[in-house]
């Protein structure tokens, strides 16, 4: 199977294919997978409702893509090399077959336990192989899998299996990341006990820590899976059948579930695969990203094992037991891919050079960046200290939404530049326009990015609420998909991703919406008012600045023990991630006459710029600006 593209011009003259007629250029990649029925139509779309539909009425299940199409050829390759948290437990090397019998083991006992075709299942699971065993019995049986990121709060995960009226959640008892341990199954029996629809909690044995097990709900993953036959006949999905809910954060308080369909996603994410990362069968590919996240959906999971890839999975952190653990998995099994995130970048690299130099990290052949722009010193290092200057860095830009990377260069193909995403993927279209929503053409232009054309693997809706899909990305400008995203495109046509537009702020990688961490900043007992901004950060690429109005009560002796309360409450709503780089209490915030915060004003002062503040005479209260700039010390 392949549509590979092996050079510059090779490219250019697809992409120009697959810009004059789309639907060819998809028929022809999807015709390579393994379909029960092919479809009848390529493509149906409309950017007003939206309505999005690729190759209708085809018929096929993604996990017969992934293992029966590959078995005769792929039984005993190696699929997932499992690193764990602690160096000294061996790595688990697991193959095709291996992975197809825990699969469809793993699939019978989901139906065992009542799971049926578009149910919702939730996974809150560590980085174990399970968590892709989990994944893709859903997928097998035709269950809808909603993945939440393990450092997620009960709070947070109560959230999501309420929006999605989950049947079970699928769990550890605890997880391994680094020095420390956290208690997974504890935090599901919280956040289950304020969700009616969870029937089951499957639990798998990780750390072996004490767990309370409520009878006839909890089952224990051992058990449920004893005996049960590793044969298991895929469910028939039709191509726009949902694959997955993720949910992620925008600009308004509450995440949405973000819905990606079955034909669509699988024939994107493979495509760009192969071609971003010039897979080859011998290639072992590692991606540092935790499942929880589309990165590790898409690059870990679904991309590689349909195209028969080896997959590195690391269960812990960059720097445990020490600072080259990550150099030292890489020459352990030979990784020849790394794709990771800048803030990971930027971390190492404060550390220096010392933790490189016992290693050779001869076998990379390509390095990948995601998730925020990466900056031109953090490129030139990855691609000096890592690549050894001769590994071609993929700087991949896309969303959750996506499904699957958009902006990228090919790798060793498209001409790099540091800080560049370069140029569209085939059957990409992006477009730039100004705040009114004209397209700006031409090259030497900077605005809002936006997608003016169907690809397969966009997002269908926003789970139990089109409406408000349709409001977020399709309402801004008319008949554009918006990516929330700044980008500018230089004079050679290609794209620097500048960051959101939007009330999105990206720390280390991970997005929070303002409005979401204002919310856990205001279930704090004492605090009345708060607002957020990003600002720069050396390591985490933005960091969450916070404004708060306290009680009238509180005196400023106190401001030290309510700073590390308001944390813990961050933590308890949201989880770890959203915690505030900097607090500061204040009497009020600057607003409009409408009464709309003005954080343009809050950004600057944030970013430690106090001069250049614009026109503040339209505020209501014009003096709170004074108060604001001398307590941030400007
Ligand atoms: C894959 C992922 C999406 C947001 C996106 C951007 C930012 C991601 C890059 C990037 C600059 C990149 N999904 N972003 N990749 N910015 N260059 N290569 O990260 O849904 O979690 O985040 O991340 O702002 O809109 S995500």
């Amino acid at each position: 199977m392949s549509n590979k593209i092996h050079s510059l011009s090779g490219y250019l003259y697809e992409y120009q294919k697959s810009i004059a007629n789309p639907e060819e250029f998809w028929a022809d990649v999807a015709e390579r997978f393994y379909w029960r029925k092919s479809w009848d139509k390529v493509l149906e779309w409309n950017f007003e409702e939206p309505k999005i539909q690729w190759f209708i009425n085809g018929k096929l299940n993604i996990t017969e893509n992934i293992f029966e199409r590959h078995l005769f050829t792929l039984a005993n390759k190696t699929a997932i090399i499992w690193e764990a948290n602690d160096p000294n437990e061996p790595a688990i090397h697991l193959t095709y077959k291996q992975l197809y019998e825990k699969v469809g083991q793993f699939a019978n006992t989901l139906k065992n336990l009542n799971v049926q075709k578009g149910d919702r299942v939730i996974i809150y699971l560590p980085m174990i192989p399970e968590a892709v065993v989990a994944m893709l019995a859903c997928a097998r049986i035709g269950a809808i899998h909603s993945v939440v990121f393990a450092g997620f709060s009960a709070n947070s995960l109560t959230d999501r299996i309420n929006d999605c009226g989950a049947k079970v959640v699928i769990t550890a008892d605890g997880s391994y990341r680094g020095a420390k341990t956290f208690p997974l199954k504890s935090i599901v029996d919280e956040a289950v006990e304020k969700c009616k629809s969870i029937e089951k909690v499957v639990v798998f044995q990780r750390t072996h820590e004490t767990v309370s097990m409520v009878a006839g709900r909890d089952i224990w993953w051992h058990d449920a899976t004893a005996g049960v036959s590793t044969h298991n006949e895929a469910e028939e999905m039709d191509s726009e059948d949902m694959l997955f809910i993720l949910y992620t954060s925008g600009s308004t308080g509450k995440p949405k579930g973000v819905v990606h369909t079955t034909g669509g996603y699988m024939v994107y994410t493979q495509y760009t695969f192969e071609n971003v990362f010039q897979y080859k069968p011998e290639d072992i590919f590692w991606c540092t990203a935790d499942i929880g996240w589309i990165t590790g959906h898409s690059y870990i999971v679904y991309a590689p094992l349909l195209s028969g890839a080896t997959v590195v999975m690391y269960e812990g952190v960059p720097t445990y037991p020490h600072n080259g653990r990550f150099w030292e998995v890489i020459d352990k099994h030979k990784v020849t891919h790394f794709y990771t995130a800048p803030t990971a970048i930027r971390a190492l690299e404060a550390l220096g050079t010392d933790p490189i130099q016992p290693y050779s990290l001869k076998s990379l052949k390509v390095l990948g960046s995601v998730g925020e722009p990466i900056n031109v010193e953090a490129w030139q290092w990855y691609h000096t200290h890592i690549g050894k200057g001769r590994c071609p860095i993929v700087d991949t830009w896309w969303q959750t939404e996506t499904g699957g990377m958009l902006i990228s260069p090919l790798a060793g193909i498209t001409p790099t530049k540091p800080s560049f995403a370069t140029l569209p993927l085939c059957g990409v279209q992006p477009v730039i326009v100004d705040d009114k929503g004209n397209e700006l053409k031409g090259n030497n232009v900077e605005g809002n990015l936006c997608i003016k054309f169907p690809f397969p693997s966009m997002l269908r809706t926003t789970y139990g609420d089109h409406e408000r899909c349709r409001q977020t990305y399709f309402s801004t400008f008319k008949g554009l998909y918006f990516t929330g995203d700044g980008a500018r495109r230089d004079e050679d046509g290609y794209y620097r991703i500048l960051g959101r537009v939007d009330d999105v702020i990206n720390v280390s990688g991970h997005r929070l919406g303002t409005a979401e961490v204002e919310n856990a900043i205001n279930e704090h007992p004492l605090v009345i008012e708060s607002a957020v901004v990003g600002y720069p950060h050396d390591i985490k690429g933005q960091g969450i600045f916070a404004y708060v109005i306290c009680d009238s009560s509180v005196t400023p002796d106190r401001y030290e023990n309510i700073k590390n309360s308001i944390l813990i409450t961050v933590t308890k709503v949201i989880g770890a991630i959203a915690k505030p780089d900097k607090i500061l209490f204040v009497s009020g915030l600057p607003k409009t006459r409408s009464g709309k915060i003005m954080r343009r004003i809050l950004r600057k002062i944030a970013e430690g710029d106090a001069n250049n503040l614009g026109d503040i005479t339209t505020l209501l209260n014009p003096e709170i600006v004074e108060e604001i700039k001398q307590k941030a010390g400007l």
